[in-house]
């Protein structure tokens, strides 16, 4: 899972120890005879100030026994240097480069960018602190910040909450043609059945050739019940017999597969809209391909607009390398991710947390 991100990641950490200061310090060893040299070459005196002087004395012998006055001045030189903003100014590039060439969405790169920068301008790091941690700890930070929305979901609270009033909770599953919406479908129904619940599922894409058959096929596997209707009946209709169903039957949740369907189609939008319409769902899960990256971000907005969405589940994880779906689509759309999608397996379903992509990054 996102290896080009990753290495990235390494590149960027890398630049961002080698520029702060107390990591200078072993570097700047050998060079210690040719300071002077340097210090004559420049041309304002300025530049002397910034420059680390050659501390590589001055470690072992703080460690080993007072500093003379001319090496306590050294020390102290160097730990008050702090990382300016031209220091800083291409690690940033090359960072957003990166962040884009991994389909990130561009304000959410920009917001990384600005945390990163904020947390790296003007940071002074004591000479015993270690600049591996910070670094680490800047970028960790800036990508979980985009990680965490705005707004939470609890599934099983919702659930729990229909449940005591004596009433089904519906969820419906809405994106594009192909993302894993009717797989997923069926992944959810099983994490739900594995808690207890008991679930049916309305066979709402009634557009597609197969579209129900492929419902059927997952719910016999997973052994759950289907409500369908014929190939081209009213998809709306089929949900509020699922949601019937479920009343008459006290079943805790109904799952909707909905067609897949296209942001420009606006037919099958406008069917989208009165499936909603009519089954009113306690969750409106967009589900989005991670491999088509920004794409899927897009796609999420775009369905947020016409069915308001609560949050998403974004398949094929298993083989995106750059993340830059995961990365975007709840910064962008202010729902959470509920869901990642990890293979074709009904067990590849991981429930979201933002470490589980934080430790797909920076993980060893
Ligand atoms: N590797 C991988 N494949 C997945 C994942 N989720 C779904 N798929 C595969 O993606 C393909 C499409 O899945 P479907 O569930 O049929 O997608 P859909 O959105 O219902 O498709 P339409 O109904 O045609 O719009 C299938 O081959 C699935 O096995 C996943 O998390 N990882
Ligand atoms: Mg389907």
């Amino acid at each position: 899972m996102f290896e080009k991100l990753k290495k990235k990641l390494k590149q960027v950490k890398e630049r961002i120890i080698r520029k702060v200061p107390a990591e200078e310090v072993p570097e700047a060893m050998d060079e210690t005879k040719e300071a002077p040299k340097e210090v004559q070459s420049s041309p304002t005196p300025a530049v002397s100030q910034t420059e680390p002087e050659p501390p590589s004395v001055v470690q072992p012998k703080l460690q080993r026994a007072r500093p003379t006055k001319g090496l306590r001045r050294v020390v102290k030189k160097i730990s008050r240097r702090e990382l300016s903003p031209e220091d800083v100014e291409d690690i940033l590039w090359d960072l957003q480069v990166g962040l884009l060439e991994s389909d990130v969405a561009v304000p959410v790169a920009d917001k990384i960018i600005e945390r990163v920068k904020t947390e790296l301008i003007g940071k002074k790091l004591g000479l015993r602190e270690d600049p591996k941690k910070l670094a680490d700890e800047v970028l960790r930070k800036a990508i979980e910040e985009v990680l965490t929305p705005e707004k939470k979901l609890d599934l099983i609270k919702i659930i729990e909450e229909k449940r005591i009033r004596g009433e089904p909770a519906v969820l419906v599953f809405v994106g594009i043609n192909g993302t894993g919406k009717t797989t997923t479908v069926a992944k959810v129904a099983r994490y739900l059945m594995g808690r207890g619940y008991k679930v049916v599922l309305a066979a709402a894409d009634t557009f597609r050739a197969a579209g129900i058959e492929q419902l059927e096929t997952h719910a016999e596997r997973i052994g759950a019940e289907v409500v369908k209707q014929r190939r081209g009946a009213d998809a709306a209709a089929v949900a509020y017999d699922a949601i019937a169903h479920a009343k008459a039957r006290g079943i805790d949740v109904v799952l909707v597969d909905t067609a897949g369907r296209m942001q420009t189609e606006a037919n099958l939008m406008d069917e989208m809209r009165k499936i909603v319409r009519v089954a009113n769902p306690d969750v409106v899960v967009f589900v989005g391909d991670a491999l088509t990256g920004n794409d899927a971000v897009e796609q999420a907005k775009t369905f947020d607009d016409a069915v308001h969405i609560s949050g998403s589940i974004l398949c094929k994880m298993d083989a995106d390398a750059r993340g830059g779906a995961a990365l975007s689509i709840s910064q962008v759309t202010g729902k959470p991710i509920l869901f990642l999608g990890t293979g074709q397996g009904y067990e590849d379903l991981v429930e979201f947390k933002p470490d589980i992509i934080l430790n797909a990054l920076f993980g060893d």
